[in-house]
């Protein structure tokens, strides 16, 4: 009797799953979390017979409104730490030397990029960081000539006299302290830089 009541109990338990799964809780995670537990509810109230003679399964609901959302994105808690917010961006000054390639990089590891000056008012803000030449998300690494942002906006260029020149080949872009633009060698020179964390992704194919 005991097993063959535990048996219409367990149906109760998979229908009122069943029940609770079309109300806005279902998708994949739903199933398979309802099977898991139809399993394991058998084998733990086994010993103490309790809460399953009460066919009302508020446990097995308790499970299904607890479960996490299989897609949900989690959160993005490390990405850019210790950024300083400035206008509707924040930005984080290096002063490590590096090659653009290499500084591009290494904003990238923060969940940034290299700012990106879209504008005369970010652009002096990012001069009061700093009054070093700094590499900025700017280079026309793919195709001469074209120069492109490393997140996809459009690109402000603000350049400095009789700038870019390609001297040499030089394809990535320093803003100088007096804010205007220069490409340069990529490599040769490190400079100091500043990374942005805008909550833009790097744009593929853009460097
Ligand atoms: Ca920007
Ligand atoms: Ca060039
Ligand atoms: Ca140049």
């Amino acid at each position: 009797m005991r097993w063959k009541g535990r048996l219409v109990n367990l149906t109760l338990v998979a229908l009122a799953a069943c029940t609770f799964d079309p109300n806005g809780l279902g998708g994949r995670g739903g199933d398979d979390d309802v099977l898991v537990d139809a399993g394991s509810g058998l084998d733990a109230r086994g010993d103490d017979g309790g809460p399953l003679t009460d066919g009302a399964t508020p446990d097995d609901a308790t499970v299904l409104v607890d479960a996490t959302p299989p897609d949900a994105a989690p959160p993005d808690a490390a990405r850019c730490v210790g950024y300083v917010a400035s206008g509707t961006s924040k930005y984080k000054l290096v002063t490590t030397t590096r090659g653009w390639v290499d500084a591009e990089h290494s904003c990238e590891a923060d969940g940034a990029h290299l700012v990106v000056i879209d504008g005369d008012d970010e652009n002096t803000r990012v001069g009061a960081l700093s009054s070093s030449e700094l590499w900025i998300g700017l280079s026309d690494r793919i195709t001469e000539g074209s120069f492109m942002t490393v997140n996809g906006a459009t690109p402000f260029l603000p350049w400095s006299g009789n700038q870019p020149d390609d001297f040499f080949g030089e394809d990535c872009v320093v803003r100088y302290s007096n804010g205007r633009f220069n490409d340069a060698d990529c490599s040769d020179i490190p400079h100091a830089y500043v990374c942005e964390c805008d909550g833009l992704e790097v744009r593929a194919g853009t460097y």
